[in-house]
């Protein structure tokens, strides 16, 4: 067991979500197992279209692929998934079931994140207790239906100013303009087109570390 807690699950540089549509005909699986091999510590499955079924056997082999990675696992939407699968974490929307009420049902340890997409939203997610926020999107993005307005890189900066609780920035993130988003204080960034539409997914990695280590300088 890696170790992960709801304190510190989002304590490393690229937080990597699956999105099969994109993945150029691979699979979620056979993607989070570039992912993993490319040195990544932080998987989240997002899956919108497949039945319950379906997700949890994926989930079920990316859980064991994860704990012999030594990286941690989230499950988007799904928390019955997550508590079967003994995630680490789970992650809701701000039209999914009250933070309060997702906590009663996976129990203290499993971290619950958040997305958020204005100021008053990530105010009241650090209030009520998410163990981390998901601040965007953060550039333009089509990877999701019914995305809300980007939230600009003043936004991000006000988040990583003056709330205490950890953040992941996300959307329309990409090698480009992966730095300054670091720049303007994210410490961990989420992606899913820059990466699971890549053929060379260990090639992107580390290219987007290369860009990280050259923001921070
Ligand atoms: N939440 C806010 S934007 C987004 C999610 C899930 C999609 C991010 O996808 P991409 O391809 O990295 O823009
Ligand atoms: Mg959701």
């Amino acid at each position: 067991m890696a170790g992960f807690t709801r304190e510190n699950i989002l304590d490393t540089d690229i937080y990597c979500l699956t999105g099969e549509k994109f993945s150029l005909g691979r699979s979620n699986v056979e993607v989070v197992g570039q992912m993993l091999d490319a040195g990544v510590r932080l998987i989240q499955y997002r899956e919108k279209t497949k039945k319950a079924g379906a997700k949890l056997e994926e989930c079920r082999a990316i859980r064991e692929m994860t704990r012999e990675a030594g990286a941690a696992f989230i499950v988007n939407d799904d928390i019955d998934i997550a508590i079967l699968v003994g995630a680490d974490g789970v992650h809701v929307g701000q039209e999914d079931l009250p933070i309060e009420e997702v906590r009663r049902l996976v129990g203290p340890d499993m971290a619950i994140g958040l997305s958020t997409h204005t100021r008053e939203q990530a105010l009241d997610a650090a209030r009520r207790g998410a163990d981390y926020l998901g601040v965007g999107p953060i550039f333009k993005t089509n990877t999701k239906e019914d995305v809300a307005d980007p939230v600009g890189l003043d936004h991000l900066e006000y988040v990583a100013g003056n709330l205490d609780v950890p953040f992941v920035a996300i959307g329309g993130i990409k090698e480009h303009n992966i730095g300054e988003v670091v720049k303007r204080g994210a410490r961990c960034v989420a992606l899913i087109t820059e990466i699971v539409g890549e053929t060379d997914i260990k090639g992107k990695i580390a290219a987007l570390r290369n860009a990280i280590e050259a923001a921070k300088e």
